[in-house]
């Protein structure tokens, strides 16, 4: 698929062709996309399809741009004493707050992060969440993968092409540390499918405990399927608790105040762009704002064909942009972002995560309004959007012909180890992930030795060295299709899977066993995106091409699960792993496993998680 760039439009209207004809590039029998590029056009609140001479209908993923720009940040890893909802605790952030500074970039840029590890206990790792690292495996930043963690008091400079648009976030990918706070905002400024006047941000969204997930993890996680809930909930690191309530029976020296909700202000008439990023440790939620309608225009880094809907529900590491028109009565009114409240049982207070939503800045006033839905729908099941209504702007399609190995499963269970004391989840009848972070598997590829991997890397591999024998052409690019399968014996435990280094297709999704048929499977532009939801019992099948060669964890985003193991390490095209940027292995990546090599014997707590 072709993107139209901004010279072939002025092509086509040189020869009498209006832009406004031009179909956008779809399969055949496919309806038009509503476009208002016109030549030349620039990117404005009535002009969001352009961007310079690229614009809403470039294939992002054929077309990697270059800006010769480059933005360049610094986030300092530490640990702070913070109190979001009231509650006085530890907290690890970038930059002293939660969420950390937001990086910005244009599409097409390149970024450049400087990261210090001033956590004094542990190391660490930025992941650069749904960036697809194109031949930049080793700075995908995931621990004991494509690198070794960086040790406290030393730094590590991460460098990556902007070639997508769009929301996600950064956070730390060792063991559980962005449940204590450590994520920002990734913002990568592009084109859009509509219209809006202004862009708010990102608004991060997650559940809040008044321990930390260290001794969440030491005390329950650990051992458990489900893990006592939560105390609260954030939005942009804002929320409120009981803390006074709790006070007037028991004296807590820990309860500072009852917390402030997170404010955003409305004028009248306006069209505004929120980035909704659902970081929690283990909910779905539902959000919505009452008395508003959400225009939906991306979801992950993927722009779709815009839909309207008055909730949306968003799982573990997904995102979604909306636009919101400020058109109802001024008023104060609650933004909602209730938890599915029967998918994972939680706390009574973590039930009713809110911030207000303000046309008049100075009203003080709680919102009077009521629910869009009347109540948040009370699934029993951890539910994603329906698929009908994501449709990729741009589309791909499968060709089963170009999926070489055949369909492949991953199958996940539980499994009780030490004497039934210790909960980790198996993949594929294998091992539980368990990776050492002084050995990523990475370093390995690259020095040419794969059986040095370890084993509870569970790798998958993919692509070239395991391929048998391709007859695809030379022009024509293979893809793996993978079914993940739930045998656990529970009901009731969906579980967001993420993969880095693609976006993937959606083929199907079910809450049923898979028949082991693709009756009824979605080839044809299927909904497209770095995480997606496998519900309970059923399957997830996705696909994507092998056009990127590395060590791409895949992995449940909530946070206990993939700490109890259930993740695998795709080895996709071994033989054409990319040496690091800007050298080889030696210069790049040793210094970052030598400092570490050098604090490991020190450090004051060993590893007790799967260690992602
Ligand atoms: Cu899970």
């Amino acid at each position: 698929m072709v993107g139209l760039s901004f010279l072939s439009l002025l092509a086509l209207a040189a020869t009498g062709v209006s832009a406004a004809s031009i179909p956008a590039p779809l399969g055949p029998g496919a309806t038009p996309r509503k476009t208002n590029l016109t030549p030349g056009c620039k990117n404005g609140p009535k002009s969001r399809q352009c961007w310079g001479e690229h614009d809403i209908n470039t294939n992002y993923y054929d077309t990697v741009f270059y800006t010769n720009h480059t933005v360049e940040y610094w986030l300092n890893l530490e640990e702070i004493d913070c109190a979001p909802d009231g509650y006085l605790r530890k907290c690890l952030t970038a930059n002293g707050t939660m969420p950390g500074p937001a990086i910005v970039a244009n599409w097409g840029d390149e970024i450049v992060v400087h990261v210090t590890n001033n956590i004094k206990t542990n190391g660490s790792s930025i992941h650069w969440h749904g960036v697809r690292q194109l031949n930049n495996n080793a700075n995908d930043g995931t621990p004991g993968v494509t690198q070794c963690p960086i040790a406290p008091g030393t730094s590590m400079t991460y460098r990556f092409h902007a070639d997508q648009y769009g929301t996600t976030w950064y956070h730390s990918h060792f063991s559980f540390q962005y449940s204590n706070g450590l994520y920002g905002p990734l913002i990568i400024n592009g084109p859009a499918t509509a219209d809006y006047d202004e862009d708010l941000g990102a608004v991060f969204i997650t559940d809040w405990d008044h321990e930390t997930a260290d001794l969440h993890w030491a005390t329950v996680a650990n051992f458990n399927v489900t893990f006592n809930g939560s105390d609260t909930g954030l939005i942009n690191g804002m929320g409120t608790g009981n803390c006074t309530a709790l006070n007037a029976t028991k004296a807590d020296p820990n309860c500072l105040s009852d917390g402030k909700k997170f404010e955003l202000h409305f004028e009248q008439g306006k069209k505004y762009r929120l980035r909704l990023l659902n970081v929690a440790e283990e909910d779905w939620v539902q959000f919505s704002i009452d008395n508003h309608t959400l225009t939906v225009i991306a979801m992950d880094f993927v722009p779709i064909v815009p839909y309207q809907t008055k909730s949306i529900f968003i799982d573990m590491g997904q995102r979604y942009d909306v636009i919101v028109e400020a058109n109802a009565p001024p008023a104060d009114y609650w933004l909602r972002s209730g938890f599915q409240p029967l998918c994972i049982p939680n706390g009574a207070g973590a039930n009713n995560i809110s911030a207000i939503v303000r046309y008049d800045k100075s009203s003080t006033a709680d919102p009077t309004s009521a629910s869009v839905d009347g109540a948040i729908i009370a699934w029993d099941l951890c539910v994603d959007e329906q698929p009908s209504n994501l449709e990729p702007w741009v589309p791909v399609d499968l060709d089963l012909a170009n999926v070489v190995a055949g369909i492949q499963t991953e199958t996940i269970g539980p499994e009780w180890v030490d004497n039934n004391t210790y909960l980790r989840w198996w993949v594929n009848e294998g091992s539980f992930m368990w990776v050492n972070w002084s050995n990523p598997a990475l370093g390995d590829v690259i020095n040419g030795d794969l059986k040095a991997i370890p084993a509870t890397d569970n790798i998958f591999q993919v692509g070239s060295n395991a391929t048998a024998k391709s007859s695809l052409r030379r022009d024509e690019v293979e893809w793996v299709v993978l079914v993940i399968e739930d045998k656990t014996p529970f009901t009731g435990i969906s579980h967001p899977i993420h993969l880095h280094g693609h976006d993937f297709l959606i083929l199907s999704t079910g809450y049923e066993q898979w028949t082991g048929r693709t009756y009824g499977w979605q080839f044809k532009n299927p909904p497209r995106r770095d995480t997606a939801t496998m519900p309970s019992n059923g399957y997830l099948a996705i696909a994507w091409p092998l056009d990127n060669p590395g060590v791409w964890a895949l992995h449940c985003h909530i946070t206990w699960h993939s700490s109890q193991g259930f993740g695998a390490t795709v080895l996709e095209s071994a033989d054409k792993i990319p040496k690091p940027i800007g050298g080889d292995w030696a210069k790049e990546l040793d210094p970052i496993c030598k400092a570490w090599h050098e604090w490991e014997p020190t450090a004051p707590f060993k590893q007790t998680d799967a260690g992602i």
